[in-house]
């Protein structure tokens, strides 16, 4: 089968599917400017970054683990929504109720492209909240804020993101698995799927009968179970698929 018959067969999956997951990872953000993770050139490349991402940083050397965030927090904040994410905002559109978006990223590009149905899994780094009471600071903050002091127990507020050796939020993953389980089309989207529990759902969505369409610039341990891969970027083989 060509390329176009790939394309076509794949854009009739979308448009004829009951029930859609969408589920992305840092490099549908590639395009806007994002850096990823693991791909050439991405943050987990210099060790540090992968150390500071953690709760022990955290509470070793809060300074620096505040200050690696406040330059990502600028950095993602100056970064547009690219055509990927655009095309999920135009598939949650089309389908509504039917269709969900399950998130790895925390830069809020989702929101910003009229996504609403999004699940933010890993959490969203421009949410701050306090690391020990559940205060949390009103709105988005795109740098650090004024007092990093939680004012209500004084201990150290910190970015809403989940930490390696942080378990995530129970009630949010279980709502993305279940609905991974109940879809009929899986897409997964610039993701290295290297990260548990998130590199689980694709294999739920797989075991419960779903069709998967997967979107990456690399191959991945989905990529031969998949329906349909497309090894491109994302902001253009995305509008290509949801048409
Ligand atoms: C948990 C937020 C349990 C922070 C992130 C030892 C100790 C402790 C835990 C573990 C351990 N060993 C394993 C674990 C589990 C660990 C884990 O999975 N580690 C991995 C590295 C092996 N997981 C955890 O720790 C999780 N918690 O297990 O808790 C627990 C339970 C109860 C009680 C206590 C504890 C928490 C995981 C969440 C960590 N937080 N982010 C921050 O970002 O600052 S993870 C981070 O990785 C991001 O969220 C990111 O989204 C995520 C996954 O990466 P990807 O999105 O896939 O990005 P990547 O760069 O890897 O890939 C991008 C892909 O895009 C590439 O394939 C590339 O080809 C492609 N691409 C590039 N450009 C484009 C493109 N595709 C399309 N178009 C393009 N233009």
């Amino acid at each position: 089968m060509n390329e176009t018959e790939r394309y076509a067969e794949a854009r009739t999956a979308v448009a004829e599917a009951r029930s859609v997951v969408a589920f992305t990872g840092a490099g549908i953000s590639a395009e806007s400017g994002v850096p990823t993770y693991r791909s050439a050139g991405g943050l987990w490349r210099n060790y540090q970054a992968e150390d500071l991402a953690t709760v022990g940083a955290f509470q070793r050397d809060p300074e620096t683990v505040w200050g690696w965030y406040s330059e990502r927090r600028s950095m993602m904040g100056s970064c547009e929504p690219n055509a990927g994410h655009l095309a999920l905002a135009a598939l949650e559109e089309r389908l509504g109720d039917e269709f969900v978006l399950v998130t790895q990223n925390i830069d809020a590009l989702h929101h910003r492209a009229g996504s609403r149905r999004v699940m933010e899994i890993h959490g969203n780094a421009f949410r701050t909240v306090c690391s020990v009471c559940d205060y949390e600071v009103e709105g988005l903050q795109y740098d650090t804020p004024k007092s990093t002091i939680c004012p209500s127990c004084g201990a150290w507020l910190r970015p809403d993101v989940v930490w390696f050796g942080e378990p995530l939020d129970q009630a949010l993953l279980n709502r993305a698995f279940a609905a991974a389980a109940a879809c009929d089309l899986f897409l997964s989207i610039g993701s290295s799927l290297l990260v548990q529990p998130a590199a689980s759902l694709p294999e739920v969505a797989l075991s419960s009968g779903a069709r998967i369409i997967e979107v990456n610039m690399e191959p991945t341990w989905l990529t031969p179970e998949a329906s349909w891969s497309f090894q491109g970027p994302a902001g253009e083989v995305l509008p290509a698929l949801v048409g």
